[in-house]
């Protein structure tokens, strides 16, 4: 087992580079906890949580929901970002000031002065849920990183290489974790294993988690 599984045993904030483009601000999001709560709730009441069907034909186990000016979307034609949310065909709601501040500032702590997200992707994963490894790719410029945002309950995060068949790495990812994911981390391949049940004190049994991506 790598030292990261036993992260639990820390909860001060802290930040270290795991790998190359990787910069790990463990605990940081959780002096946000409430307002990025109180703002993911409000986004799902405008556009509420789904489960999207990928273009094989599977609805994904994540449900999603998107704020921003473009969202994530995947259907039977395929994946894509677009402006309006295809369950009301209205614009996403806009991106909470508590999202944009977290994001910018932590992808500037990790050497991306300037990040400016235009989407931002919230997965929610109750027990049973997972994604398996896949590449974000559907972005313009591979040079601004992602930021991720993980609140809730622990899940264990899978991190590939540039292919598929390349053995992850294994990283718990807990509550308040912020990872910015630039430079040749971008295109790595990772995804996250099935969630245990759990009961989590700020989001119940579920997990949530954020990413801020400039696509267009
Ligand atoms: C590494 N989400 O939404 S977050 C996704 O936990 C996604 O919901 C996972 O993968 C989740 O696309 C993982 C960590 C993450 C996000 C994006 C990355 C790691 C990444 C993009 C490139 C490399
Ligand atoms: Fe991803």
């Amino acid at each position: 087992m790598t030292p990261d599984l036993f992260s639990g045993l820390n909860d001060q904030p802290t930040m270290e580079a795991f790998d190359e483009g990787v910069v790990v601000l463990r605990r940081h999001a959780v002096k946000h906890q409430q307002a990025l709560m109180r703002d993911i709730e409000q986004v799902a009441r405008q556009a509420p949580f789904r489960h999207m069907k990928t273009p094989g034909g599977h609805q994904m186990s994540a449900a999603m929901t998107c704020c921003g000016p473009l969202g994530w979307v995947t259907d039977e034609t395929g994946y894509r970002y677009q402006p309006q949310d295809p369950l009301s065909g209205l614009p996403w709601p806009a991106m909470p000031e508590s999202f944009v501040s977290l994001a910018c500032k932590s992808a500037r702590e990790a050497g991306f002065p300037g990040f400016d997200p235009d989407a931002c992707l919230i997965n929610r994963y109750q027990p049973g849920a997972k994604m398996g490894l896949h590449q974000d790719k559907d972005e313009k410029d591979f040079a601004w990183p992602i930021v991720s945002v993980s609140l809730g309950l622990p899940i264990v995060f899978q991190f590939g290489g540039l292919k598929r068949s390349d053995r992850p790495a294994r990283i718990l990812l807990e509550h308040g974790d912020v990872v910015v994911w630039g430079g040749p981390a971008r295109l790595r391949y990772h995804g996250v294993l099935t969630l245990k049940a759990g009961e989590h004190p700020v989001t119940g049994s579920a997990r949530y988690n954020l990413t801020f991506r400039k696509a267009g």
